[in-house]
């Protein structure tokens, strides 16, 4: 394995890098002989259609903080995906755990192999999880411009497991090849053979539902790969910390997809003075909470139990550190830290003292909620201008959960516990139900003339790199 990366990304190779792939032919030809596999795995599972139609996209050019990307048409099979880590950091030590202060490794230490292996099968196996939900899509796009969005964060998710893949075929021998193999043979929601975590089983159905993944799920992503950025294993880090730079457009989508909806839904209850939109073309608001509700719920199971003895051995053995690690004021291994909890007791919520190793899914959980309550809070902002009362909230943190502390109980969006009876009644409320799911679908009709949108979502109020609106996003043919 070379440990001396340049910079500049070559593309005059079958598979463009940043790592002198060249020099090592061993990986080289591992990862050559991988490549027809992933491209099959494209055109099968990738998305629908398309083949042909030449999309406006961004590469990575360079991974230097200004200037990385260059846009241009391409047709999606003949994307450049490459492996491309961040530059190195001269003198990088460990930032947290029982080995914080030593030089950070560019080789897997021995006891930490399965470990280590079982992080980034995890990571990588979201990737193309997430492109297998979002295969249909392009079929019900609202705009060129949405549609280029949708390929856009396809093709990056597709690098991201390349990027996952360069780690395990460069640095874990023939069983990191096994398990590349194993990310393109399970598929989301295939019953025999699933995806590994809950929300990348789930379907991804309509556009509404799209922008909620990219604002809910791939927020799981930013945060996840935050913590993997801190790790010790320094070609993981610098691999996470390049693909958080592409990860941003990806949060950009979800964000402003959301908030283009509500400006839309907001316009149309204002011009009919009614909530009841849908007969005028829009989303009714009740019916995107219910939305945000499901999405919201389905990620924070992503985060694992609260407790959780893996993510204290991940963090005391320096493979995955906190958000922020580096600017969080503490001694960085945790041993006597204490953090609170909350938890069903006794058939009521109790919050109680826990000790801060085992919890820190729940440490990063709480930054990802902080997080997503921003973005709501912007959302909040536009129904405001519209003059409306209304306002969008996040549920409870226990509202419908699977994993963790909470998953025994039932606990509504405002944070009341239920029984079951109460539960069943109340559903219909607060989760997308068939009809609402219907409804969504009816709207999704494609519009691919530029500069054109559906009825119910507004335009963005910018173009993509600089390009006007009405720019051809997607050149059909
Ligand atoms: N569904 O000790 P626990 C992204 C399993 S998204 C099913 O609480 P731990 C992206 C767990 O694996 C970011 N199973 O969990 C977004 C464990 O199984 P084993 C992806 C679940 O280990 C959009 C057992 O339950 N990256 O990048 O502390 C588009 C006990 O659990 C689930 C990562 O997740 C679930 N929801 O934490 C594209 C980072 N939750 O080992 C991309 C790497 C837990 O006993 N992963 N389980 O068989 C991790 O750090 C941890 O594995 C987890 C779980 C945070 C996921």
């Amino acid at each position: 394995m070379t440990d001396t990366p340049v910079s500049k990304i070559d593309y005059t190779e079958k598979i463009p890098n940043n790592i002198d792939l060249a020099t090592d032919r061993r990986l080289q030809r591992a990862l050559e002989s991988w490549q027809p596999d992933f491209l099959d795995w494209w055109r099968d599972l990738g998305p629908e259609v398309f083949g042909q139609d030449e999309v406006y996209l961004r590469t990575a050019t360079a991974v230097g903080r200004d200037g990385w990307a260059h846009f241009d048409y391409v047709r999606m099979p003949e994307y450049r995906w490459g492996i491309f880590l961040a530059e190195p950091e001269p003198g990088r030590v460990i930032s947290h755990g029982e080995h914080a202060g030593q030089p950070v490794w560019q080789q897997v230490p021995g006891e930490y192999r399965s470990d280590l292996r079982r992080l980034i099968v995890v990571q990588g196996d979201t990737e193309p999880a997430s492109v297998e939900q979002q295969r249909h899509l392009g079929r019900t796009a609202p705009s060129l411009y949405d549609l280029r969005n949708l390929f856009q964060v396809n093709v990056e998710e597709g690098r991201h497991l390349w990027a996952m893949v360069y780690l395990l075929h460069g640095y874990f021998g023939r069983d990191g090849r096994a398990e590349a193999d194993l990310l393109l043979q399970r598929n989301s929601g295939d019953l025999d053979s699933p995806r590994i975590l809950g929300a990348f089983n789930e379907r991804t159905p309509d556009w509404l539902a799209f922008f909620m993944f990219t604002y809910f799920t791939d927020r799981d992503g930013k945060f996840q790969l935050g913590t993997l950025k801190e790790s010790a294993f320094d070609p993981l880090a610098r691999t996470c910390t390049f693909m958080l730079r592409e990860e941003a457009h990806h949060m950009f989508v979800g964000t402003t997809g959301v908030q283009r909806v509500l400006e839309r839904t907001a316009a149309l209850m204002v011009e009919h003075d009614t909530e009841d939109v849908y007969p005028h073309g829009g989303i009714p608001l009740d019916l995107i909470q219910r939305y945000l509700n499901f999405h919201f719920a389905v990620s924070m199971d992503l985060f694992g139990s609260e407790l959780s003895t893996n993510a204290a051995n991940y963090f005391s053995s320096g493979l995955k550190g906190r958000w922020n690690e580096t600017r969080r004021a503490d001694d960085h291994r945790l041993l006597d830290a204490v953090a609170a909890r909350e938890t069903v007791r006794d058939g009521r919520l109790a919050v109680d003292e826990v000790p801060a190793l085992s919890a820190l899914n729940l440490d990063l959980r709480n930054e990802y909620v902080a997080d997503c309550a921003r973005g709501v809070k912007r959302w909040n902002q536009a129904l405001a201008a519209a003059g409306l009362p209304h306002r969008l909230t996040l549920p409870h943190d226990g509202f419908c959960r699977r994993v963790g502390g909470y998953s025994s109980a039932h606990i509504t969006p405002a944070g009341q516990l239920v029984d079951a009876a109460s539960w069943d009644r109340g559903q219909q409320h607060w989760l997308p139900t068939p009809e609402d799911r219907l409804r969504v679908a009816e709207l999704m009709r494609p519009v691919y003339e530029p500069g054109r949108f559906a009825g119910w979502i507004a335009p963005p109020p910018t173009g993509i790199n600089n390009q006007p609106v009405d720019f051809e996003y997607v050149r059909i043919t």
